[in-house]
């Protein structure tokens, strides 16, 4: 072995030696290439399966090309992070997908990026620069990871890990350091199986591999701004941000892989809560229970927007009483238009009627529609 093979291979060692104390569970290190699936991304795009996230149609080259991201960029050192907790859904019944039962993991797999990308500028001895990314750059996080061998992309469009499974983040490292080797890419262990597109419940994976996101309840949780559509409402289940289920169904992620780490462990907070509560809560009490959290994403309004959905298909008669209070003091709209929804799923005659009642003077657009449908779906 050359002395310079030989160095480099110590480096990495080191580097991955740092990444384990800092708390990574994999680590992979590649040459800054072009990656092969610009196509499939341009074609998903194309289909409109991004509904209104936008954003993703911008820097295309981009994201398809780390080596153009950064310019110099020699290398991509590419990372997944285990956050699996053991429920998605809480004693006080609310289900959040697991990654955000802690801490917002943008800020927080930042923070260690930022110290192991000072550890590659020392180790290595050289002017290095390096840009650290998690979700936060225009770039293909699962197929850098399928690339750097990190793990198959599974029917349900997730990077699976032998061992690992699938509730990991991805993040990278971008590098002007020449320490990529050529990888063998992990074998596809799906085979027959099918049980996250017959799990999912909207429809979803329309294809293996391909996620219509305008169906996906995450999609509609947490990205989506407006009304969810209200046939995919009773869809949407129990879900109050996020899903899980095509990972819950798949037989590679053991209930054993949990991570001990404290900043994704579910916050105390979160299950001595049930979704009614969170149509009580004003801005101050919002910014108390979500400081710091992932699911500031979907904002007070999106989330209260999906307490209504998941009131709604709760089943539960007993919440209309409340309802009906949050009905006449909630100021937005959105919010007042579910609230709507769920009434009219749930409540008697005489409820609906009090309703009724209650927006008689009402002007907003959306919320006068969801009257109307209430009113509609009775006769
Ligand atoms: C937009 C987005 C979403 C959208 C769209 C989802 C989607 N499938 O694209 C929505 C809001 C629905 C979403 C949901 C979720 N997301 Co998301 N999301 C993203 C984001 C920001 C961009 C993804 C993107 O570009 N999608 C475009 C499509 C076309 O790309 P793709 O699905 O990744 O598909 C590529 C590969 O599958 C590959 N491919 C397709 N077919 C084939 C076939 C073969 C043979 C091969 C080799 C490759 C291949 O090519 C495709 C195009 O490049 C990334 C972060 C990032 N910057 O990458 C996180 C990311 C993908 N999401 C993540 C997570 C955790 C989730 C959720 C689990 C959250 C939850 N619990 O609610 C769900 C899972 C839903 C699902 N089954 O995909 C993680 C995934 C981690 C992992 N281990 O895979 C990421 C990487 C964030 C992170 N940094 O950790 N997400
Ligand atoms: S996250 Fe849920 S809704 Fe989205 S594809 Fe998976 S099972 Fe379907
Ligand atoms: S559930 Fe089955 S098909 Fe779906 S990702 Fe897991 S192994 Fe693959």
């Amino acid at each position: 072995m050359s002395n310079r093979r030989a160095e480099k291979d110590l480096l990495r060692d080191s580097i991955e030696s740092r990444a384990q104390e800092l708390g990574f569970d994999a680590i992979s290190f590649i040459p800054a290439e072009r990656l092969p699936t610009e196509r499939a991304y341009q074609e998903w795009l194309r289909e409109g399966r991004h509904g209104e996230m936008d954003y993703l149609e911008r820097y295309q080259d981009l994201r398809v090309d780390p080596g153009m991201m950064e310019p110099g960029t020699k290398s991509v050192i590419v990372l997944l992070t285990n956050y699996r907790q053991p429920l998605d859904l809480l004693e006080g019944g609310l289900r959040i997908a697991r990654y955000a039962h802690g801490d917002d993991y943008h800020k927080e797999l930042w923070g260690r990026m930022r110290e192991l990308a000072a550890f590659v500028h020392a180790e290595s001895g050289a002017d290095v620069a390096t840009r650290p990314a998690v979700d936060s750059a225009p770039l293909l996080e699962r197929d850098l990871a399928r690339s750097a061998g990190l793990g198959w992309v599974g029917k349900n469009a997730m990077i699976i890990r032998q061992g690992l499974g699938s509730f990991t983040f991805i993040s990278e490292i971008l590098v002007d350091l020449d320490l990529g080797e050529e990888v063998e890419e992990a074998p596809d262990r799906c085979g027959s199986c099918s049980r996250c597109l017959n799990a999912c419940p909207t429809g979803a994976i329309v294809a293996p591999r391909i996620i219509d996101a305008r169906r996906c309840i995450s999609y509609l949780t947490i990205e989506l701004r407006g009304p969810i559509p209200r046939r995919l409402r009773p869809l949407i289940g129990d879900h109050l941000f996020g899903c899980d289920i095509c990972q819950d169904v798949c037989p590679w992620n053991s209930e054993e892989v949990l991570s001990d780490d404290p900043t994704h462990q579910t916050r105390s907070v979160y299950r001595k809560l049930s979704p009614i509560d969170l149509l009580s809560f004003d801005h101050d009490r919002y910014v108390e229970v979500f400081r710091k959290s992932s699911m500031k994403r979907a904002k007070l309004r999106g989330l209260k927007r999906n307490a209504a959905v998941v009131v709604g298909n709760s089943g539960d008669s007993s919440q209309v009483e409340r309802l009906l209070e949050y009905f006449s003091i909630e100021q937005e709209p959105l919010v007042r238009g579910h609230i709507v929804w769920a009434i009219g799923r749930l409540g008697s005659e005489e409820q609906i009627e009090r309703l009724e009642g209650l927006g008689v003077n009402e002007a907003e657009p959306f919320v006068v529609d969801e009257l109307k449908q209430v009113r509609l779906e009775m006769v």
